[in-house]
Parts: C-alpha cells; structure tokens; sequence
C-alpha cells in the first residue's frame, strides 16, 4: 500500500480486522520492519489521540519518528498556487512538501478542513499535494474530507464488541457550539457501509452527508426513529456538508439540545454501545452519565487508534 486514505486502500477489509487482531495480540510482532526507517507526521491541526497513538504504531515497527507541528515553529506555509506572497506566510507548501520527503519514508498528514470553499476541501487539495510532490507514501492522519485511521478503529472495536452478527450502527449528529469537518462521519459512513452492519444515519435537515460517502445508508430524519433497536450509537457533531444548499457549506445550522445523547436516548436502543471518536463536548454532545456508564466504548476506541495505525503502517513499510 502506498496511499491511505480510504476504506478501498486496505483492499480485503476481512483480512485487514483479522491482521488488527493479529496485531493487537502481538503489536511488536513486526519490529523488525521499520528498522531505519522514518516516518514524519504533519500536523496543520491539533491533535491527541492520533499523535500519540501513530507515533506509538510506527515504535511498534522498529520506526524513527519525527513530528512537525506545521504552525508551532516551522514557517507559516502557504498553501494556493500563484498568490503573490507579501504577508504573513514565509515559505510555499510547494518547496516545504518535497523538502520534508527528503528525511523521510513515510509522511502521514493531518490537515483539517477550511469549512469556507466547499471544492477545495472535497478536493483535498492539500493532501494530494503531499501525493504529489513529496515523493513518499502518504497516509491521512485527518484531512479536509476522510479520517480512515478513526473510521478502521471504531470498526475494530464494533468487531470487538459486537453482540449478534449484524449490528445495528447508528450515526447520530448531536450539537456543538463550533463549525467541524465531516470527515470523521464520512469516513465511519464509508467504513460501515463496506463492513457487514444494519447502517442507519440520523442529523437534522440540512446535514446531508456527501453523497459519496452516504452510498446506500439509510438516512432517518427522526432520530427516535433512528435509534430504536440501536446496538451501537455513534455520535458526532459535523457542519453543514452544503449538499442541499452550497451557500451554507461549513455551517453551524442548528445547536438543538434535544439531539443530546443522554440517558432517555440511550433508552430507546438495544442496550447500545455508545461511540464517539473523541474529543468530545459533555453535556452537549453526550451527557456525564452516558459517556462514563457501563455501555460507553469511547476508551477502547481510542486505544484501538494504536492498532489501525500500525496495520496501516505496516501495509506501507512492506511496499517500500
Ligand atoms: C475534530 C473533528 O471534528 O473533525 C477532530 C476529531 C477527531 N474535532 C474537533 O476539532 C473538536
Ligand atoms: N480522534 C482523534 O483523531 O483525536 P485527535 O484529534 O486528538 O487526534
């Protein structure tokens, strides 16, 4: 594997869960594999679990890591073609790009949405420069539109937890006070739709995915609807994806409280698993109770980030 970015990348997905379980029962079974060989990780955005749980992937295989926090001490980049560059950025991602491909062999990226040009996002304009220019292989740590790292742990864990055969996954957009990318529900849409789960999708009108990612996913207005017989909920807040109204693209439509997963939610499931990729809001996206009670998975999630990583990391280091 070369580029990750997408659920397609990984080819069989059965043989990519069965490797996850073979690495999650021996995560330094293959240390031998990234011997001197490095992989930088660049950061246009915060970040926590990915940071820690990606860097720890590539020590399972024997890697080097160095990280770049793009607007933490290096020149501020910028990043569209032909702007005549008298303000505040100093260098142009088309040197900076294949200069950081000159001291490494893999270059993961995280770069975020702008949430203002609706094309230039689902372009992912600036990931396929890295494809592009940086001479390496290059895997999404988060970009404008996918965040397949997140999408591959929260499928691991679903395969963990799972209690009959075909789940029901649900979903569900809930609050936020601030404008956030799609990416993380495109991808959980994308990776649900290839695995062998009941997928519904519930958010207010207005929060029509990208169709793209939606592919033949029930989407359910009603989110009582939505979730009853729930095994697991998924929630996540996203901004206007501008499917319906491009003019609204990256906007907060609707902060309803009333699409809080709290315990009246959680009511109306099969005893669902609660989901979130973190980090999360309480009490806006999910309450005290639901995020810390027995049926919250928001914790082994995160600690399966360490193990979708280093299977994806090790797809690349065997085709270098
Ligand atoms: C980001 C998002 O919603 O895409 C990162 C999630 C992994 N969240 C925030 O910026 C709060
Ligand atoms: N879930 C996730 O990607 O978290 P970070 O933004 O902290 O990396």
């Amino acid at each position: 594997m070369r580029y990750f970015s997408k659920v397609n990348d990984l080819g069989d997905l059965h043989q990519a869960l069965q490797e996850a379980l073979e690495i999650k029962k021996d995560r330094f079974k293959y240390v031998e594999l990234g011997k001197n060989k490095t992989l930088l990780m660049v950061f246009f955005n915060s970040s926590l679990r990915t940071r820690l749980s990606t860097q720890k992937a590539a020590m399972n295989l024997g890697m080097n890591v160095i990280v770049l926090d793009v607007n933490q001490g290096a020149w501020k980049l910028e990043t569209e073609r032909g702007v005549v560059m008298d303000g505040d950025k100093s260098e142009h991602l088309l040197e900076a790009i294949p200069v950081m491909g000159c001291y490494c062999d893999v270059i993961g990226v995280r770069s975020f949405a702008g949430l203002k040009d609706r094309d230039y996002d689902y372009a992912e304009t600036v990931f396929n420069q890295f494809v592009q220019y940086s001479g390496r292989p290059v895997f999404a740590m988060e970009t404008a539109t996918v965040h397949p790292l997140q999408a591959f742990a929260d499928l691991i864990t679903i395969e963990e937890y799972k209690e009959v055969k075909r789940p029901k996954v649900v979903l569900t957009w809930a609050p936020h006070p601030k404008a956030l990318p799609q990416a993380v529900p495109n991808s959980f849409a994308e990776w649900m739709n290839a695995a062998d789960v009941d997928f519904v999708i519930t958010h207010p009108k207005g929060y029509e995915l990208d169709p793209a990612f939606v592919g033949d996913a029930t989407v359910e207005y009603d989110q009582k609807k939505a979730l009853t017989g729930a095994d697991f909920v998924y929630a996540k807040n996203w901004s206007c994806p501008g499917v319906t109204n491009l003019a609204e693209y990256g906007q907060v439509l609707s902060k309803d409280m009333g699409w809080t997963i709290d315990e009246e939610h959680m009511s109306w499931t099969n005893d669902a698993h609660f989901m979130h990729c973190l980090p999360v809001r309480r009490n806006m996206i999910v309450t005290d109770n639901v995020i810390e009670g027995p049926r919250s998975l928001v914790i082994p999630e995160a600690a399966n980030r360490e193990i979708s990583a280093t299977v994806v990391l090790k797809r690349i280091l065997e085709k270098l």
